[in-house]
This record gives structure tokens, sequence and C-alpha cells, in this order.
């Protein structure tokens, strides 16, 4: 007999065990419990969530814009506001990066984030001698509020959001834009954006620091002072994991650093008197998103949930101090320069995680990134990416539309447990300023870029167009050239002009105020520098100022060891290859040794670290350059330290000036016979020009470490009996 076709039949219920009964038939070694990805963070990650999973979880039944605000900051998020496109950019000049921001914001763009080049991050001017190779490179050159104007010419600051991503020259930068905003006639309190300000990641990863960490954490204690009295809309700080994924942190190491590194900026806060809600709610975060997708959701979603655990410690009265907002950023490190419009998809999908994790504001990568500075192409694909996501796909109706999958809430919960007990580490022992200065964190960090690294060497994570689906050949790709010389010519002249017209009296004594407060403890250095820069003073002059009493940071340049070897698991060929190296050895008396280093400004040193690591995994003896060599010096230290090769790792497009320099500089301190080899962001274009300068070996992205190693040790051979 029919039944009634309005009723749905009855379905006959399995429970867990029937469906492990099922599934282990078709299973490897017939158990589907294993079934799924073990994280890198040590997460299984499994093929079948239920019900469950749910149970014994006490956060699955919250609500966005209320505690613990693990499902947004907002009640409404982008059903009544979506995110902020805000594509980070900054090209050479300040005229050329300005006319970019004009374009952008006329096409859709919805707020400004500015990209400085390398001496502007160091604190020099474009006329120090040693940054003539860096000048304009990978971001736009700033030396006085003269060129701050011309970024912003016709862009009203007071609508206009703007982000600055300055660490290093932190106190110059802002004071130049403040002083921009006053001489448009926009007062502080109208002035909305976010400094990035966040130096303890700066010593793990990236680098571009100036000073040593302690001095550094006061600079931000007076940046988050004075913003919160003056600059009730400003953002006082970026706390950024981004670059710590971009090194190889896993997801729960790059929000366990990036939470405790929040949580010591607000005890330094508190140290200098302010009341916590002062300042909290607007203390702002910045996470990578990279191609683990339903960890990078969860992660999101974690560090809201992390953060109001964090923060409740302070008891906080404003609700909004206990919200974690976040900028997101598509990872840069997982773009390839194989097949580049493969990057699209890539872009794609992760810009869709940081939307599902629910960010604040987003940047995507444009394609041609892993090779150089986007082209106008290439930055507006990468702008559309977001608007197609925003006003196409109705993706933004919902808010929070993961909540409730079984998967996604007990990830969220693994991935917030897994990082607080990484946070209950770094306190342990005393803070993440301690944590940072012991080398721990940032060894922990290299740990995780090795383990990757090694994965990927043998096959075991999947790039499409790198180690797996290469393409034989590949299409040429048009990349914008950066011409350093005539950006340095212009930069210096300006200053020269700048120079000619001040009240040089009145710019010394202002920095001799920044001196004496620097020195004294007293007084707040960015209210004094705002003094400076209005004067016309340079930002070298007032990292100067502030150099003379605080000193330059150096990092010692520890690497780990054994990492490498214990993930690499293609062994007939590393075991040949560490033959070889041992042969080597009885024949020339010694090991091969190389010196991996960095040149000029470009603190980027993930691949160097890795390559250092696994080198001397293999065998080889390996020694560290220092950050930010000259090429003079890193020829002296190359020769001092008897080395046969020379291995340049360049990431920030200064290796057309500064590889012929370390050519020539070998070759007048008699190092000659050292083999020079590159590694790192080289687009094939230059190729010939780096061979023809001398250049032995070019290894790209996407080489295969042990590959590279077997030529360098090839190339050395050769050389030693020709
Ligand atoms: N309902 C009501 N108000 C909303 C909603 C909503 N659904 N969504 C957003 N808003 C409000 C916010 O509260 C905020 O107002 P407020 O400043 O007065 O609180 C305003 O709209 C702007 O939204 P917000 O989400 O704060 O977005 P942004 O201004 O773009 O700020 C943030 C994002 C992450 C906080 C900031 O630090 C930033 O822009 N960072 C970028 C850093 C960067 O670019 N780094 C480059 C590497």
């Amino acid at each position: 007999q029919e039944k009634n076709s309005d009723q749905w039949p009855n379905s006959k219920t399995a429970n867990y065990d029937d469906w492990l009964k099922s599934a282990n038939k078709s299973a490897p070694n017939n158990d589907a419990s294993t079934l799924g990805w073990n994280t890198p963070d040590g997460i299984h990650l499994k093929a079948l969530y239920t019900a469950n999973d749910l149970q014994d979880l006490p956060f699955t039944n919250t609500l966005p814009g209320f505690e613990p605000f693990l499902r947004g900051p907002q009640a409404t998020m982008y059903s009544v506001r979506p995110w902020t496109i805000r594509q980070y950019a900054g090209f050479s000049t300040a005229e050329e990066s300005n006319q970019f921001y004009r374009k952008s914001l006329a096409a859709g763009g919805q707020g400004i984030s500015v990209a400085f080049d390398l001496p502007t991050h160091r604190g020099y001017d474009s006329d120090h001698p040693r940054v003539t190779g860096d000048v304009g490179k990978a971001g736009v050159a700033i030396d006085t509020v003269e060129d701050m104007k011309v970024l912003f010419n016709q862009i009203p600051l007071d609508k206009v959001s703007v982000s600055m991503t300055m660490n290093g020259g932190v106190l110059p930068v802002l004071a130049g834009y403040i002083v921009a905003a006053e001489e448009q006639g926009v007062a502080l309190n109208a002035l909305s954006g976010t400094i990035q300000n966040d130096i303890l990641k700066e010593f793990m990863v990236r680098n571009t620091y100036i000073y040593p960490p302690e001095p550094s954490m006061r600079i931000i204690g007076d940046i988050i002072e004075f913003t919160a009295q003056k600059m009730p809309k400003f953002n006082s700080i970026s706390i950024s994991g981004y670059h710590m994924q971009e090194a190889g942190a896993n997801q729960s190491l790059e929000l366990a650093f990036t939470l405790a590194d929040g949580k010591e900026y607000v005890k330094t806060a508190l140290a200098k008197g302010l009341d916590v809600d002062e300042f909290a709610g607007r203390l702002s975060f910045f996470f990578a998103i990279g191609m683990n997708f339903y960890l990078e959701i969860a992660k999101l979603r974690a560090a809201r949930l992390l953060w109001w655990r964090i923060m409740s410690e302070f008891s906080p009265k404003n609700p909004k101090s206990l919200m974690l907002r976040t900028h997101c950023q598509t990872s840069g490190w997982s773009l390839t320069e194989q097949d580049p419009y493969n990057n699209v998809v890539r872009t794609t999908v992760e810009a869709m995680a940081a939307v599902f994790g629910g960010t604040q504001s987003l940047h995507t990568n444009s394609f041609d990134e892993a090779i150089a500075l986007p082209t106008e192409f290439s930055a507006r694909i990468a702008r559309n990416t977001q608007l197609i996501i925003q006003e196409e796909t109705h993706i933004t109706s919902v808010v929070d539309p993961w909540a409730g999958s079984y998967m996604m809430e007990k990830l969220t919960q693994e991935m917030a447990d897994k990082a607080w007990e990484i946070i209950q580490e770094v306190e342990a022992m005393g803070g993440m300023t301690k944590a940072v200065d012991s080398g721990w964190a940032k060894l922990k960090i290299e740990a995780a870029a090795a383990e990757k690294q090694a994965n990927i060497d043998s096959g075991r994570d999947v790039i499409v167009g790198v180690n797996k689906y290469q393409l034989t050949e590949q299409d040429e790709l048009e990349v914008r050239e950066v011409d350093n010389n005539m950006v340095r010519e212009s930069q210096v002249q300006r200053l020269q002009e700048i120079k000619a017209r001040r009240d040089s009296v009145a710019v010394q004594n202002a920095l001799s105020a920044i001196t004496a407060a620097a020195e004294s403890g007293e007084g707040n250095l960015l209210d004094l520098t705002v003094q400076a820069m209005r004067l016309r003073a340079t930002v070298g002059e007032v990292s100067d100022a502030l150099e003379s009493i605080y000193g330059r940071h150096r990092a010692d340049t520890q690497k780990v060891t054994g990492v490498y070897a214990r993930v690499y698991d293609s062994a007939e060929g590393w075991e040949k290859l560490q033959h070889e190296i041992g042969q080597f050895a009885e024949e020339f008396g010694r090991r091969p040794r190389v010196m991996i280093a960095k040149l000029g400004q470009d603190g980027h040193d993930r691949g160097a670290k890795v390559v250092a690591t696994a080198y001397a995994d293999l065998g080889f003896d390996v020694d560290m350059g220092v950050l930010f060599q000259t090429p003079a010096e890193c020829a002296r230290q190359a020769i001092e330290n008897d080395v046969h090769a020379v291995g340049v790792s360049t990431l920030a497009a200064g290796h057309k000036t500064l590889v012929p320099e370390i050519i020539a500089e070998l070759n007048r301190q008699g190092g000659g016979d050292i083999v020079v080899f590159v590694g790192g962001v080289i687009p094939r274009q230059d190729y010939q020009f780096l061979y023809e300068a001398g250049v032995q070996g070019i290894y790209g992205p996407g080489t295969p470490i042990p590959a590279s190693a077997k030529d360098v040790l090839e190339r050395i051979r050769a050389h030693l009996t020709q």
C-alpha cells in the first residue's frame, strides 16, 4: 500500500559504530578511525564528525556581538557592513603610491594600507650609504613630512582610514602622518586607521626592528598612550601573526604567539598607568590565511574566544575591551612562481576562509606577488576577488555561517586548546618578551618552517605546479620593475631641498629633546617626534636621536638542527648526497663550507634559515651571515671564515644591485675563488643578468633543497679542481 506522499519516509538510523564498520571496508588498513589529516598543530582532522563531537564543548550556543565573541564582534557582522577591502600597497615613490591609492579608492577599495620601503622601516633616510640597494624597494620611500603630504594628496584623512605597516621606524612615520593630516586641516581626533606598531614579532620573524626589545616596548607604550588620549578612532597597534605564519609557524603557534604578544602590550600600557578601557578597545590584530581552509576559519573563531579569555583577567568594564577585531591577509608564502595564475585560485580559497572566519578587513594578494610587486592588472584581479565575494555570492548575508557544524565547532575548541597550551608555556617563561629575548620563540617557528619544507621536498605536502603537475614550460609573465637608482636620486634631491629650507637650529633642538626623553624615560616620545617632524626633521634624524641612547639591536644567528633531516623521508637521495659530502671532506681535508647571507635591509630570513638548517643536516659546514650586511661586510665575513661558497637569499628585489656588488667585493678583497649562488624571489628575466654578473647557481622558489645542495656541491668541486 502506498504511503502518504506528504510525509517523509522513516529512515533507518545508524550510529557511529555502524558507520565505522562500513567505512573500515574502504579505509587503508581497514581502519577508518585514522582517516583525515594530522595537522602540523597536532590536531587530528577526522573524516567524520557527529553530534557527539559537540558534547562537552562549552561555547556552541553563543551569539555574535556578545561574549565570548566567538561568533564575531558585531551582532550583524557582514549582513550590515561587510569587511573592509584594504589592499596593502606602496610603490617606490610617494607620487606613484598616491596615484595607486586614489585609483583603488575610486574602483571599490575601501581603505588604504601603506607599504613602506625597507630603509624607512629601519630608520634610514634615502641618502644613507647602507641602503643604496633598498630605496624604493618593496614599498614607498618616506624621508620627511613632505613625502607624507604627497602620499596622501587629495585623500581626505578624516574620511579614509589609513593603515600603516610600520614597526621599527614607527615614531617618525606615525608622526609624519599626523603632521600631514594637520596640514590638511584634519583634527587628530578625526583620524581613523591602524599603525602596525608590533615590535615583538619583529624579533621573532620579519626583522624590521631598530632598537633592542626593552626600549622598543617603551616606544609602543608611548604610542598607545598618545593615541588613547588624542586619537580615539585610531587603532594603536596591529598585533600580527601574519609574519609568523609566513615564516613557517602553524596555525596554533601563530595564534598563541600573537595573543601572547597582545597580552604583553596590554601589560606595557597598564604599566604606564593607563586604565584598561582607555586603550584595549583600540588594539587590533592581523592574521595570515593560508591554504589550510578549515583550520584558518577555526583559528579566527578561536582567536576571538581566547582574547576574551585573556582580557577577562584584566576586568575591563567596556565590552569592546574584550573583543578581538582583526585584519587578515591571504598568504604570500602560498603563492608560487610556477604556473602563477593558479595563485588567483589559491587567493580566492584563502579569502573565503578569512571571510567565513569573520575578519574585519582583508587584503587579497596579487597572483604575481611571488615574483615581484603587483602590476595594475594583477592588483585589479586581487581586489575584484573580494568584490565578487562581497557582492555576487550572498556569503555576506549570514553571520558566522559555519556555526553549528560538528567539525567547525570541535575544531575551534581544539585550536583554542592547542594555542592555550602554548600561551601557558610562554607565561611560565615570564611572558612573551622573555620568550622572544631568549630566542626560544624564534626557534619554534624556524623548526616548524624546516618541517614544512621537508614535507614539501619529500612530496608529502602537494603544491600544484611545483612538486606535482609541473609544467614543462613556463609562460612569460610581465612583472613590474623598479628603477631603484631613479627613486633614490629623486629622494636625495628632495631631502637636500628640505634641509636647505628648514630652521636647522629648531630641528636640532627638537631632536635633542627626543634624545633627552629617551635617556630620562620621561615625556612622550610620539608627542616629541610630532614636534620634530613638524619642523621637517627626517625619519633618519629621529631614528639617530633615539639610537644614540638605545643603540641598534643585533640579532643572533642561532639555527635549528636536525629537524629537516628528521622529516625529509626520501632517504635514498639524501644518503647519497651525505655520502658525497663525506667524500668531499676526505678529498679536500674539510667539509664544504657555505655561508648563507642576507644583504641590505631585507630581513625576511625564513628561506635562509631553512636552507642553512637543511644544508647543515646534510653535512655542510654552514655559516649564517649577520642580517643587514652590506656586500662589503658580507664579503669580509666570507673570506675570514674561508668559505667555499656564499649563498645569497633575496626576497626584496634588491638582487640586481646587491648581488653584482657582493661579487665585486669578493674579488676586491681577495675572495674571487668563492662560488656565489642565489636563492629566493628572482624574476626569470633577471637570471641572465645575474649569470653574466658571475653568479653560479640560481635556485628559485620551489627548488627542493637537496637539489640545490647537490648543485652547489658540484660547483664547489668543479671550482676546486679546475
Ligand atoms: N554593525 C555596526 N557597526 C559595524 C558593523 C556592523 N555590522 N561592522 C563594522 N562596524 C563598525 C565598526 O564598529 C567600526 O566602527 P568603530 O571604529 O567606531 O568601532 C567601523 O564600522 C569600521 O569597521 P571595522 O570592523 O572596525 O573595520 P576597519 O575600520 O577596517 O578596521 C581593523 C579593521 C582590523 C580593526 C583595523 O585595525 C585595520 O584596518 N587593520 C588593517 C591593518 C592592515 O592593513 N595591515 C596591513 C598589513
